[in-house]
């Protein structure tokens, strides 16, 4: 295992688009359990490929408090969604800044795993939200994306003052 360096905003790679995993081998479960263990270790409940510089459509996710819980998603595809919620969202690219982002509130996803297995599930509250922003990472968005120009400046403002006090 390996950790991984985690992009971040305004990181122009970021913004790329994730191509179809279409090779289910070794060096895919590696990079799935490297990027769990990002996660982790960063900490944070969910990481998309493209956070890590790989434009791939995989990404992975535990909202469990005991890191117990890790699921995989490769080639992920919303099926259906219900209603909308609101909750305040933070990205591993954008450390120490958190903004309200309105989502869908219920999912129905099908994607596959590691082994290229197709599987469906269906979820709702955190882990719906974090699936939702985890999918927009595949296509170059990001969660400040979603802000007003006035909400997203003064976020942009506070994340540079974090990385100030940081270091
Ligand atoms: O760790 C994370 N927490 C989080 C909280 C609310 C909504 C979404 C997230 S995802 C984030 C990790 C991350 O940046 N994934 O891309
Ligand atoms: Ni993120």
């Amino acid at each position: 295992m390996a950790k991984l360096d985690i992009l971040e905003f305004p990181d122009p790679r970021l913004r790329l688009t994730a191509q179809a995993v279409e090779t289910f081998d070794s060096d895919l479960k590696q990079l799935a359990d490297d990027m769990l263990e990002t996660m982790y270790a960063a900490p944070g409940i969910g990481l998309a490929a493209t956070q890590v510089n790989v434009q791939k459509r995989l990404l992975v996710l535990d909202i469990s408090e005991t890191h117990d819980a890790p699921l995989v998603l490769v080639n992920p595809e919303l099926l259906e969604t219900r209603g909308t919620e609101v909750c305040q969202e933070g990205c591993l690219s954008f450390p120490g800044v958190f903004a309200d982002v309105q989502r869908k509130d219920w999912i129905r996803v099908k994607a596959q795993d590691v082994t290229g297995k197709t599987f469906e599930m269906e979820t709702d509250g955190l882990l719906a939200v974090c699936i939702q922003h985890e999918m927009d990472h595949l296509v170059g968005k990001v969660f400040v994306d979603y802000l007003s120009p006035l909400k997203r400046t003064l976020l942009l403002r506070k994340l540079e003052k974090q990385r100030r006090k940081a270091g």
